[in-house]
């Protein structure tokens, strides 16, 4: 019999490749995604597997609904990748992002338990939860000290899979994510940002990108890779939690860098805080600029995975480096762009 798995946020980036991947490992796959006047699936249809899924228009808040259809589908497995995943947004609106990311998952932990079902449960836990601790690198035993109402809200839910675990033997899983990118980024995260914004820079040579700190550094991966530890961690059953990340950390200047470099544009940077400018050396104007409007009121200053533990239990690390990452953004927004 085929395994039947759901993807809560099957519309998102990792919902897509997720999809794709247990497709590949011969699931059946239900997608819950939210209804909105401007979705078309289209993460879905760059894989060419829209009509391989079963999608349920289900926003995860719907308890009833959440509950219909659990007890129908019965699945082995569910991934909830649904959330208000954007942290500059959960500044401005803390309350749906607790609704969504919070009390959401304990709606499914408690539907799981009161239908006795033979679910095991993953849920996208994210190195936000760390926010600002003294380490160099973060690991599933350093603390939690969170900075947005985005980290908060995913460390209630990854605390409320631990108690589901202990208290009621429940399948859970949390992984504890460091960022990850790929061509399907939402446009609204800074690498997307930037590789979206340069493609038709390099073509147009007007315009300006406006960004906040360009000095927070993040471990950034390949959302391709990650999906497939999601997997693993169900179906290996060594451990409730992984922290999932690259072990390298870079700024967003950095990544700005690697991006100009593989477009071969000649660039200085000017000035600093707010003034921080970069100039396209061929033109002599400025080209990318500071908003204020873009810095967070509490910022996350520095993330950087230790993965000794997932490498020891799942024998799983990530191939694709960061620069690499860069360029293979870069590469499919010229693309698009042509
Ligand atoms: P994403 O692209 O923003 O996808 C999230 C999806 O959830 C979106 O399609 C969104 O739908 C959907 N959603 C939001 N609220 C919903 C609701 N009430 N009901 C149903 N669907 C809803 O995020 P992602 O990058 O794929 O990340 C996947 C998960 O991993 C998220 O939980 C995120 O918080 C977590 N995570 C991400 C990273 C990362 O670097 N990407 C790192 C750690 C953890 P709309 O399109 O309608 O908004
Ligand atoms: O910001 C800085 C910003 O929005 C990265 C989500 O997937 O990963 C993601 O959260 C950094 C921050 O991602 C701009 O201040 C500067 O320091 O791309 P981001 P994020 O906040 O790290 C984690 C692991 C998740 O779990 C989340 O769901 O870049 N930054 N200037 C900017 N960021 C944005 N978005 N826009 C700017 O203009």
């Amino acid at each position: 019999m085929l395994k039947k798995a759901i993807i809560t946020g099957i519309n998102g980036q990792d919902g897509a490749y997720l999809a794709n991947f247990l497709l590949s490992k011969n699931y059946k796959v239900y997608g819950f995604y939210r209804r909105n006047s401007s979705n078309d699936f289209w993460r879905l249809k760059y894989f060419d597997i829209l009509n391989k899924v079963t999608v349920i228009d289900l926003d995860i808040t719907e308890q009833l609904e959440v509950h219909y259809y659990l007890n129908k589908i019965k699945p082995d497995e569910i991934y909830n990748l649904a959330a208000q995943s954007f942290v500059q947004s959960s500044f401005n609106n803390p309350y749906q992002t607790t609704i969504i990311n919070s009390l959401a998952v304990l709606f499914f932990l408690e539907t799981i338990k009161t239908l006795k079902l033979d679910t095991s449960f993953y849920q996208a836990s994210t190195s936000e939860m760390f926010g600002n601790i003294n380490s160099t690198k973060q690991n599933e035993k350093s603390g939690f000290n969170p900075r947005s109402p985005y980290g908060v809200s995913k460390l209630y839910s990854h605390n409320m899979c631990l108690n589901y675990r202990e208290a009621f033997n429940m399948d859970t899983y949390s992984g504890i994510l460091f960022n990850h990118e790929s061509p399907l980024r939402g446009y609204e995260f800074v690498t997307r940002k930037i590789t979206n914004f340069l493609a038709s820079y390099y073509t147009n040579r007007n315009d300006k990108l406006h960004l906040g700190n360009l000095y927070a550094k993040r471990d950034w991966g390949f959302a391709g890779e990650y999906v497939e530890v999601m997997w693993e961690m169900i179906n290996k059953k060594k451990d409730f939690d992984y922290v999932v990340g690259t072990g390298r950390t870079t700024t967003i200047k950095k990544f700005i860098e690697f991006c100009l470099n593989y477009l071969e544009i000649n660039y200085q940077w000017t000035g600093e805080g707010v003034k921080e400018k970069c100039i396209d050396k061929k033109t002599g104007k400025a080209f990318i600029e500071i908003s204020k409007e873009h810095y967070r009121p509490t910022e996350v200053n520095y993330l950087k995975a230790d993965i000794t533990k997932l490498k020891k239990d799942l024998k799983w690390e990530p191939k694709i480096k960061v620069q690499e990452l860069a360029v293979m953004m870069m590469k499919s927004d010229l693309l698009r762009n042509k």
